[in-house]
């Protein structure tokens, strides 16, 4: 039986990301699932700013909030020192640069993946609705060039963003890019060759394959074909 238990939602960037590193690390782990729309009173009290995921490490607390940890950042720090997974970087520096980008992702990046595309073309759906297209066509076109293009720069070639070495990085920025692929595809390969490859390779990484098939399944019924914002 595994120790670990990760709870939230496949189609959370966030999950994923935890998922990524457990894989990478070779983590068994179980996994229950919480619906954000309607989270249980027992949830809360393990995730105060009512987000997913959440961790528990039985071997440390098997009930309440003992051996929880809430916020993917906080989790991936955890596992990466538990099971030495080395995705902090081999120098100080590296380190920095890795946090740095992994905050870059699940803020500003993740906000507009989040809230202005992967939001307004799925939780329509989900209630039976049709998508605001339009404000995921409005962040697309006005928003994402930007943090495509900073990311593009820093990439310069490499396959990876820290000291071209697989690190947390990769992986925050990974789940964001990935969970825009979902639902509208990759970034333009001819103006953002380096990140649409990064994304690609990201996608065959252990974590990502697995939760990414699972959210294909739970989302293709809804969105049959990715939708097309140029
Ligand atoms: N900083 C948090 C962000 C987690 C987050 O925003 N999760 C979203 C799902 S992608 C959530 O739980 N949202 C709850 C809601 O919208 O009510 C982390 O890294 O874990």
């Amino acid at each position: 039986m595994p120790v670990l238990v990760v709870f939230g939602s496949p189609v959370s960037p966030f999950v994923r990301k935890v998922e990524a590193v457990l894989r990478h690390s070779g983590q068994a782990y179980d996994f229950e699932s919480i619906n954000i729309m309607d989270m249980p009173d027992w949830f809360l009290e393990i995730s105060p700013l009512r987000r997913i995921p959440v961790l528990r490490d039985k071997s440390i607390g098997e009930t309440g909030i003992a051996g929880t940890l809430a916020d993917s950042s906080a989790i991936c720090l955890y596992l990466d020192r538990k099971y030495d997974a080395g995705l902090y970087g081999a120098t100080a520096f590296d380190a920095g640069q890795a946090a740095w980008l992994e905050e870059y992702a699940d803020s500003d990046l993740a906000m507009t993946v989040g809230m202005k595309v992967f939001r307004p073309i799925m939780f329509p759906r989900f209630a039976g609705q049709a998508s605001d297209i339009e404000t995921a066509r409005k962040a697309w076109h006005e928003k994402l060039p930007r943090n495509f293009d900073y990311l593009e720069r820093l990439l310069d070639g490499k396959d990876f963003f820290v000291n071209d070495t697989y690190s947390i990085a990769d992986i925050a920025i990974g789940c964001q890019l990935t969970q825009l692929d979902l639902v509208v595809g990759l970034p333009d390969r001819q103006i953002w060759p380096g990140l649409a490859a990064h994304t690609e390779n990201m996608k065959a990484r252990p974590g990502f394959t697995e939760n990414l098939a699972i959210c294909g399944k739970m989302l293709g019924g809804l969105l049959p074909e990715k939708i097309d914002l140029s």
